[in-house]
């Protein structure tokens, strides 16, 4: 309950958001970093800082012992996890609560509930909650047999502990159902050990939406809806408030069913209920419960962009015992949103992790725009964290506007030192399918020229050679190419059944070579 203090278990943009919301709302900040962090800009914001440990997360960030001593050496009262991290650790939450510190995050029992996917499931069907129709876990390859003549094929086989797309493997027939159980099973072993498996019918082209909630000790509301289509291995890399072809009735029904979820498991804090949605550009438009994430999220922003509630700071307010602010319905949404994640990867090269000082930073500024970050000039990125490096947030009346602000923002901005994603940025926000917002969780997959540019120049000067290039700019141009992977790296994933899959048929020339980004 009522706290003065702060530790951040976290690093990068999101210790900064902490800390900002921290500061305003009166809270003295604790940071915690490890040798590689000494003068990150998180240290630099907070009141105070302990040093955890060498730069290995695994001997710094993740060490539960550690941060409840820095939390005790420094009188910190509460610990904020962030995302990533121990952030949707039970352990963590309970050892905090055992150390009589605040978590600012849920009950343990609602994290626990969200965890195991069989239980989240019955427990968000006996609410009420569409679930995509499914199985118990099963024991044998006869058992998912069974199950899976009775779900129809295409199945997924996915991990109990599952989340995050681990463990999870694709079966469009009997005959591959043995194979994909026991792949399954050996990954979940591996990831999360715990090698239970269970089957869900497999949704082929879905979106990717998800609905903000927030929830103190009387109540539940939601803000609205967050499209996240555009991925690529299970890494959002770009999302955006309101999903703007959503039918309206659509939208106040996943909204309210967000709000039973949430209640349905006695949550506190902010939580996002995770939906794959098809159809839904009209009333008759079908969306599933997928899983709940029980954290802040990186994509948070762009809820607050549309509805001027500041979700960290409600987060603060709710682990302290106060109401939350605003009224009894949630805010109007007000315009559009987009966020692009900004990280030190390598578009041009299999999005390559990149390394190397940060030798110049300019932040674009201006109207609508907004920069959470985490560098600043002379930051050494290594291979120790997650690549990202900030996010790029702005907001319009609509979303033709705003996507319009994010190109100019794109355009303005600068890091140098490292490579990083802002160019395949500007070449999704320059693609006609997504400007139609014709997109999907599918959506990479059928633009492998926007993940593989070097891939697509090559195969565009051999069509130039052969005297092609003409025949191919026609729309629906004639020339069959390959079938292409999702996966630029030629590797085979085959946790990714959705990226297995192959696309054939007629492409577009490499938005890269057109923006003259090679
Ligand atoms: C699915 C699915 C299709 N059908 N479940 C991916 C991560 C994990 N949260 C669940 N995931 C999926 N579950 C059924 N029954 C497709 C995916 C999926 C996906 C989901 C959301 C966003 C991007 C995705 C990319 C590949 C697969």
């Amino acid at each position: 309950m009522g706290f003065s203090s702060v530790l951040i278990a976290n690093r990068g943009e999101i210790a900064v958001r902490i800390i900002r919301a921290c500061r305003e709302e009166g809270l003295r900040s604790v940071a915690v970093c490890s040798e590689a962090d000494k003068t990150a800009p998180h240290v630099l914001l907070a009141d105070e800082t302990v040093l955890l440990g060498p730069a290995q997360s695994s001997e710094s960030y993740l060490v539960i012992e550690k941060l409840l001593g820095a939390a005790r050496s420094t009188g910190a009262e509460a610990i904020h996890p962030g995302y990533g991290f121990l952030s949707e650790s039970s352990a963590f939450a309970r050892a905090v609560d055992d150390a009589g510190l605040a978590f600012v995050g849920p009950p343990v029992s609602a994290m626990e509930a969200m965890g195991d996917k069989p239980t989240a499931r019955a427990r968000m069907h006996a609410a009420g909650v569409p679930v995509i129709s499914g199985s118990e876990p099963v024991a044998s390859s006869e058992e998912a047999l069974a199950a899976a003549g009775e779900i129809g094929f295409p199945v997924l086989l996915k991990a109990v502990a599952g989340g995050g797309g681990k463990g999870m493997h694709l079966a469009r027939g009997a005959r591959e159902v043995g194979p994909a159980l026991k792949r399954a099973r050996g990954e979940a072993a591996t990831a999360f050990g715990d090698d239970r498996v269970y089957l869900e019918k497999f949704l082929e082209d879905p979106r990717h939406i998800e609905v903000q909630v927030l929830s103190d000790a009387s109540r539940s509301v939601h803000l609205w809806e967050r499209e996240c289509s555009v991925q690529r291995r299970h890494q959002k890399l770009i999302e955006e408030a309101p999903a703007a072809t959503i039918h309206p009735e659509v939208r106040t029904a996943m909204g309210e069913v967000a709000v039973r979820a949430a209640e349905a498991v006695g949550y506190r804090g902010a939580g996002t209920i995770e939906f794959l949605a098809e159809g839904c550009e009209s009333s008759s438009g079908r969306f599933y419960f997928l899983e709940m994430n029980t954290r802040i999220q990186v994509e948070h922003t762009v809820t607050e962009m549309i509805t001027g509630v500041d979700l960290v700071r409600e987060q603060l307010r709710i682990a302290r015992g106060l109401p939350l602010l605003g009224g009894q319905e949630p805010p109007r949404p007000r315009g559009h949103a987009v966020e692009c994640r900004i990280s030190a990867e390598d578009p041009a090269n299999g999005f390559l992790p990149s390394t190397g000082v940060v030798t110049a930073v300019e932040i674009p500024t201006g109207p609508g725009v907004r920069w959470d970050g985490g560098i600043r000039r002379g930051t050494e990125v290594g291979l120790h964290y997650d690549p990202l490096l900030g996010k790029l947030i702005v907001h319009g009346e609509d979303r033709p506007a705003a996507l319009a602000r994010m190109l100019r923002a794109l355009e303005e901005l600068r890091i140098e030192g490292v490579a990083t994603t802002a160019p395949f940025h500007l070449a999704v926000l320059r693609e006609p399918d997504f400007r139609a917002n014709q997109i999907s969780i599918r959506y990479l997959e059928m633009h492998p020229d926007l993940v593989d540019p070097g891939r697509a120049a090559l195969e565009e000067a051999a069509l130039a050679a052969a005297g092609l290039l003409e025949l191919d700019r026609r729309p629906g141009g004639g020339v069959a190419t390959r079938g292409r992977r999702s996966d630029p790296t030629g590797s085979t994933d085959s946790r990714d059944p959705c990226g297995a899959a192959s696309s054939t048929g007629s492409r577009r020339l490499s938005p890269w070579v057109m923006a003259g980004h090679q």
